[in-house]
C-alpha cells in the first residue's frame, strides 16, 4: 500500500514539472516529440535517418537517454545539430525533471523541434509525460506482432506507432495486419506507419506526419522540402557526403 502511495507522489511531481514543460514548449512553438520501444527497435536510427533529412540551418535538437554510455550520442552529433545525451545511471525510463535539467544546458532558445528517444523500454518511460506533445512507440518486425497486447500502456498512450525494420519482414514470422490490429484494440486512435531505414520506405510518411504536426503547434519555419529530404535518408551514411541544401535530396554520395 505505501509502495502504491509513494508511486503516486513521484508521479504527481513529475506532472507538475512536464506541465512546465509543455507550457515552455508552447509559448516557444517548440513541437516536442518522445521516442519509447523496447531496446534495439529503432529509435536512434530513426533519427539518423530524420536529422540526416534536414539541411544545417534547421532549428532541430535531440535528447537521447540511456541507462549508461553516451553511444546514442555520438552517433547523432555526427549530422550536426545540437544532441544532449541524458544518463540515467540505472533508472529504465526519462522523467520530466530530467528533461528540465538536460534543457538547462541546451541551447533551447535555436530548437523548435524536439526529439527526445527514451531509454530503451516498452514498460515505464509510458508512465512519466515529459511535457512532449506526442508520444510516438516504435515496434520493429523483430519482436512479435503480439506486443501491443502484452504492454498495452505504451500503445494506448502514443500518438502514433511506428512499424520499423520493414525491409526484415520477408525473414521473420511478424504479420502487419496482426500488429495493426492488435494496437488498435488498445488505442483505436492510434496512427501507424510503417517503415525501414536500410531502405528509406515509409520515411516520406514519416517526414509528413511531422510536417503536419509542425504546422497544428505553429511551428512553421521549417523547410517542408528539406524535411521531405528525409525520405531518402539512411542510418548509415558519411555525414560527409550529406548535402543539405533546401529541396535537395539528403544524400549526395551513393551507398550500396
Ligand atoms: N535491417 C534494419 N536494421 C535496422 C533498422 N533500423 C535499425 N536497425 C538496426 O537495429 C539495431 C538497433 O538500432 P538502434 O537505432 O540502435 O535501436 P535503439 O532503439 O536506438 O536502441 P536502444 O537505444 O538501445 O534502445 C542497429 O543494429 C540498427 O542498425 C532498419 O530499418 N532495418
Ligand atoms: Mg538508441
Amino acid at each position: 500500500m505505501k509502495r502504491v502511495e509513494l508511486e503516486q507522489k513521484v508521479l504527481s511531481e513529475n506532472d507538475k514539472i512536464a506541465a512546465r514543460l509543455r507550457e515552455s514548449f508552447r509559448e516557444r512553438g517548440i513541437l516536442c516529440l518522445n521516442l519509447i520501444s523496447a531496446p534495439g527497435s529503432g529509435k536512434t536510427a530513426l533519427l539518423e535517418s530524420t536529422l540526416n533529412g534536414f539541411a544545417s540551418h534547421e532549428a532541430v535538437g535531440v535528447l537521447t537517454g540511456d541507462i549508461q554510455t553516451d553511444s546514442d550520442a555520438a552517433r547523432l552529433r555526427r549530422y550536426g545539430f545540437p544532441v544532449k545525451q541524458i544518463t540515467t545511471g540505472g533508472t529504465c525510463h526519462l522523467n520530466a525533471s530530467m528533461i528540465e535539467n538536460a534543457l538547462r544546458e541546451f541551447p533551447i532558445g535555436k530548437i523548435e523541434l524536439l526529439f527526445i528517444e527514451n531509454v530503451g523500454n516498452l514498460v515505464c518511460p509510458s508512465s512519466y509525460d515529459l511535457g512532449e506533445a506526442a508520444k510516438i512507440v516504435l515496434l520493429s518486425v523483430t519482436e512479435g506482432d503480439e506486443k501491443p497486447l502484452k504492454y498495452p500502456g505504451t500503445f494506448f498512450k502514443a500518438r502514433l506507432m511506428l512499424v520499423t525494420k520493414l525491409d526484415l519482414l520477408p525473414h521473420v514470422s511478424f504479420d502487419l495486419g496482426r500488429a495493426e490490429a492488435n494496437a488498435r484494440a488498445v488505442n483505436p486512435e492510434l496512427e501507424i506507419i510503417h517503415l525501414s531505414c536500410a531502405t528509406g520506405e515509409g520515411l516520406g510518411a514519416w517526414s509528413e506526419w511531422i510536417e503536419r504536426r509542425r504546422h497544428a503547434c505553429g511551428n512553421r519555419s521549417f523547410g517542408a522540402e528539406t524535411l521531405a529530404g528525409a525520405a531518402n535518408a539512411r542510418p548509415t551514411a558519411a555525414p560527409e557526403g550529406i548535402d543539405r541544401s533546401p529541396g535537395k535530396p539528403a544524400i549526395k554520395t551513393a551507398i550500396s
